[in-house]
């Protein structure tokens, strides 16, 4: 064989080798607003592109074996989507008093380039480095609660909202806006200002729903974070009594007509297009649940938080999948729960806290475990505020967090505190009476540039969703 055909076959080998090399992995971080979603993707970027000066991440196989050679930022694959605002969630977090990163009011992303020794003999014989791309998006997590309305007609919707209003504290929340919808005349022809009004009015119910009571189950998620929509028709409808909401009984061009229209083109064109853009095309998923503010709430946002989380569940892709399969219709096929905030509590209560999830999300896992999907239940902190401690109560040595409350951002004074215990089932009505949990936000922890942000098992997180990537 000659000289130019040999090195011609081992430039196609060299190809061959460098494509199967460079792999794809799109990360879904769920979960309900507030639970931790963007503190979560902030302090991952942090952790990755540290690269291999990052000594944090004992529990990461790669990293610990020395095989993680760093990462990059690489230009994000859909040019109409915001980027994920990496440096200014940074940025707040090294600034002095430290501040967490703004909630998130749109969709945006980022894609990374993970450079790696792989692991494998027969991959390393092919090539020494190789690259990982990860794509992850960041979006508010009331847009999630969408999700089971593609499910839903707008009866069917009418009569879940009702039910929701046999909890008298929502019931008393909704009297403006249900005293406003008596007076609408479904069948008579439309009037646009007044459908809007009772739209605003069932708005302010959801703010109020969020605000005062602490509940996730808001829907339509976009009335309350509308971005983009703010102000469009698409926005002005509400949920009427179910025995008059018949989409079968219709006059044309009246008001039940115009709310069922625009029900229907609220699923079709903001919903469906969120979650064919964004949501069937993952291979990993983590579901950050924080338990610890509904355990504050009171029995009520607990329930409401189970409900939604385990709602949301179905309405992903799951099942395992062979390499082609996945190039075409791809699913996740790892799912890690985890709670999140983990440094609200002592560590010797994290055991708890995953008992605890394990039952919160036991339906959700019964429906993905059904797949044949791989799951785990960890507990983390993405970006860790405390430090575990011991305080003396009554002369007798407890286990204790410290560090600043959210409330003294001005005095900066260093609180020690026990939360209370975490119950490790799901709680009865007796909890909140008997015991409750003290739950209060801390400040987060003063970051240097130089040093990776300080976290609670990020690291066997990684190892979990990518590790076995990196053969
Ligand atoms: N102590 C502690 N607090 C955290 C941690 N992660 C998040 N928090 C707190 O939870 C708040 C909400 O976190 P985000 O990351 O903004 O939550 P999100 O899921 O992105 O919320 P939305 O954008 O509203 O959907 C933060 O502002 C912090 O107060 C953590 O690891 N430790
Ligand atoms: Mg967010």
């Amino acid at each position: 064989m000659n000289h130019s055909r040999l090195s011609n076959i081992k430039t196609k080998a060299d190809d061959l080798a460098k494509l199967s090399m460079d792999k794809h992995l799109r990360l879904a971080v769920t979960g309900l607003s507030g639970a931790g979603k963007t503190a979560f993707i902030t302090s991952l970027v942090n952790q990755l592109l540290l690269g291999a000066e990052n000594h944090q991440l004992p529990l990461w196989k790669l990293a610990r074996e020395h095989g993680f050679l760093g990462a990059k930022r690489s230009p994000q694959p859909h040019l109409h989507l915001a980027s994920f605002d990496y440096q200014g969630g940074l940025a707040a977090l090294q600034s002095q008093p430290p501040s967490w990163p703004k909630p998130t009011h749109g969709v945006s992303e980022i894609r990374l380039k993970l450079r790696y020794k792989p692991q494998s003999v027969i991959w390393r014989k092919l090539s020494h480095t190789a690259n990982l791309t990860l794509d992850i998006v960041d979006y508010p997590g009331e847009w999630l609660l969408d999700l089971p309305l593609l499910n839903m007609n707008y009866q069917q919707w009418c009569e879940h909202i009702n039910t929701g209003l046999q909890d008298s504290r929502k019931a008393k929340l909704a009297e403006h806006w249900q005293q406003q919808a008596a007076h609408l005349d479904v069948n008579a022809t439309a009037n646009e200002t007044q459908v809007a009004d009772i739209a605003a009015a069932y708005t302010q119910y959801l703010h109020d729903c969020k605000s005062q009571l602490g509940m996730h189950h808001i829907q339509p998620g976009r009335f309350v974070l509308p971005a983009e929509l703010a102000g469009a028709p698409v926005l002005a409808f509400f949920p009427i009594q179910p025995d008059l909401a018949s989409t079968k009984v219709q006059v044309k061009n009246s008001n039940l007509a115009l709310l069922t229209e625009r029900f229907e083109y609220y699923k079709e064109h903001v919903v469906k297009r969120f979650y064919q853009q964004h949501f069937i095309k993952f291979d990993r998923q983590i579901v950050l649940v924080d338990c610890l503010s509904p355990l504050n709430n009171g029995h009520d946002s607990f329930c409401d938080m189970q409900l939604a989380i385990n709602q949301i569940l179905h309405s992903f892709n799951y099942g395992q999948s062979s390499l082609l399969r996945r190039l075409f219709s791809p699913k996740i096929d790892k799912l890690l729960f985890a709670a999140s905030k983990a440094d609200h509590v002592t560590p010797e209560q994290h055991t708890r806290l995953v008992s605890l999830l394990s039952e919160v999300v036991a339906d959700g896992k019964r429906h993905v475990k059904f797949e044949g999907i791989d799951t785990e239940t960890m507990a983390l902190a993405s970006i860790k505020a405390t430090q575990a401690g011991t305080a003396k109560l009554n002369g007798v040595n407890i286990a204790a967090i410290k560090g600043i409350l959210q409330s003294d951002q001005t005095t900066q004074k260093t609180t020690m505190l026990f939360p209370g215990e975490v119950p490790n089932r799901l709680p009865k009505q007796q909890f909140w009476q008997n015991q409750g949990f003290e739950f209060s936000p801390f400040q987060p922890p003063a970051c240097s540039p130089y040093t990776a942000l300080p976290h609670i098992r990020l690291d066997q997180a990684i190892e979990f969703l990518l590790g076995d990537k990196f053969r």
